[in-house]
């Protein structure tokens, strides 16, 4: 890749004049592959466009160093390769100016968070990432999150945790240049400006008053957290990418993503020090993201989880050969057009008929090989956030949500058999899965199934167990599930 200034390749998109990106204005949190493919391309048009200098990107991963690993002798480049319908395209982003490991750079991370010139910080950590506990606050009980508060994990008071690190960094900035600053969470969380704003009020209260009480007080005048939706469907890369991109790019990319064509970014327009021109680079800046986002988790997120469950107890493998299912294409459908269309609030401008028609058509390109199991990881962190408001609100309306609680069903049977109608293994990766086996352990009808994890508070809050009618809904289907994956192991015994 660093050959990319004198190298240039027909049919590949190369990056700008790197000096337009050369000062850091973006701190970003969790520079995985979805960061990489999305704001990070939105900021590089919008640099481009609007020939706007000062929002270089500094990318920090928590723990891990592989990112940081693939993207240092690269000089920050890394190929987005787009696969849609027509041939693979490849463009080379060049917004990424830094990287930093926050487990071993913590002293280099607070420094950047006092720059006045950062006036940005991005954030893509997943659901799991702001551990939230009971109720949706953080969780105090989180031994990371202890640690952070008590200052003791690693040098320097190093925080492990993503909430500690920003507030530590917010401190660090408010002692030492007390420049403004706005935060800005990129995760599929309903309200994600809102919730990790409390997020961060609940760290700085469980701090000593003394430290606690200022910061607090700094951070309600010179901290905004805008809420935002973000989406585009970004599969982990694989070696057959790598492959395609080798053969576009005549070099080896290890820091290379891949991604579908589409891509939208909804944002609230509520900036303390400025902001790049997203809006020239065809993000939306509104005044309320709250309907856009209901929309986007509901009907898109809740969807993939219907389709990733039900398609790997199927034995499908990727989201594309789950739709190409029939009976799984008419449960996608019925899903947004029964259970979800209905409970959500009309967004300025968008038809959500035609949205959800667009959504499957997303879901269906063949050249994505999005795996369903990657889509089913943390089921116990994304459930609550794309499909329980959803289930709560058809049962406030007097309706049995039938699709939803088949996807939720699909949930259930995945996590109770750990496998296939095949009887291949299906691993189940989730921050509570120790919890949700014992959820489990030992029930082998529906009932035990659905009764056990209809009690995990932590995901069903304190008011779903005691619905008859969902439960009743629940039953039914998990059972049909449970049916149709031994009769399909008997016949292929
Ligand atoms: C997916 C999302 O893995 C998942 O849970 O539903 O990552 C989805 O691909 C993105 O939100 C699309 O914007």
């Amino acid at each position: 890749m660093d050959s990319l200034a004198t190298h240039s390749p027909s049919g590949v998109q190369l990056p700008p004049a790197r000096e337009l990106a050369a000062e850091t204005g973006i701190l970003h949190l969790g520079i995985g592959a979805f960061h990489r493919a999305h704001q990070a391309v939105f900021t590089e048009d919008a640099a481009v466009l609007a020939q706007e200098p000062g929002w270089g990107i500094c990318g920090v991963t928590q723990r891990s160093s592989t990112v940081a690993d693939h993207l240092r002798p690269q000089d920050g480049l890394y190929g987005v390769l787009e696969r849609g319908l027509d041939d693979p395209a490849l463009r080379v982003v060049g917004q990424v100016r830094e990287a930093i490991v926050a487990a071993e750079e913590t002293h280099r991370l607070m420094e950047r968070f006092a720059e006045p010139a950062v006036r940005v910080v991005t954030l893509t950590v997943t659901e799991k990432g702001y551990r939230r506990g009971l109720g949706g606050g953080l969780n105090l009980t989180d031994p990371v999150v202890q640690a952070d508060l008590a200052g003791s994990t690693g040098a320097g008071g190093a925080a492990r945790s993503t909430v500690g690190q920003l507030v530590r960094g917010i401190q660090a900035r408010s002692h030492l240049s007390g420049a403004p600053l706005s935060i800005l969470c990129c995760d599929n969380l309903t309200d994600n400006g809102e919730v990790l704003r409390a997020l961060v009020t609940d760290f700085c209260a469980a701090l000593p008053s003394a430290e606690g009480d200022p910061l607090g007080q700094w951070i309600e005048a010179n901290v905004s957290f805008p809420s935002s939706m973000v989406d585009r469907i970004v599969p982990a890369t694989t070696d057959a990418d790598r492959a395609d991109a080798r053969r576009l790019l005549g070099l080896t990319d290890e820091a290379l993503v891949v991604a579908e064509p589409f891509r939208q970014w909804v944002i609230e327009d509520d900036f303390r020090a400025g902001r790049p021109s997203w809006e020239r680079a065809g993000a939306d800046l509104v005044d309320s993201v709250r309907p856009f986002e209901q929309a986007k988790l509901r009907v898109l997120n809740c969807t993939h989880s219907l389709l990733a469950y039900l398609g790997a107890l199927r034995g499908h493998e990727s989201i594309a050969d789950a739709v190409a299912d029939p009976d799984l294409e008419h449960a996608a459908r019925q899903l947004i057009a029964v259970d979800v269309l209905p409970t959500l609030t009309q967004p300025p401008g968008l038809d959500l008929t035609a949205y959800g028609q667009e959504v499957m058509q997303r879901f269906a390109n063949p050249a994505l090989r999005h795996r369903t199991l990657q889509v089913a990881m943390d089921g116990s962190q994304k459930l609550p956030m794309r499909l329980l408001g959803t289930i709560r609100d058809r049962l406030a309306a007097g309706e049995t949500p039938h699709w939803a609680g088949l996807t939720l069903a699909g949930w259930m049977v995945f996590v109770a058999t750990g496998r296939d109608r095949s009887g291949r293994t299906l691993p189940l990766e989730d921050p509570l899965a120790d919890r949700l086996r014992a959820a489990v352990a030992g029930a082998e009808s529906a009932d035990g199934i659905v009764d056990g994890l209809l009690g995990v508070e932590e995901v069903f809050g304190p008011d779903l167990r005691d619905s008859a009618e969902l439960r009743a809904a629940l039953v039914d289907s998990v059972s049909r599930l449970l049916t149709e994956q031994r009769s399909a192991e008997g016949g292929s015994a």
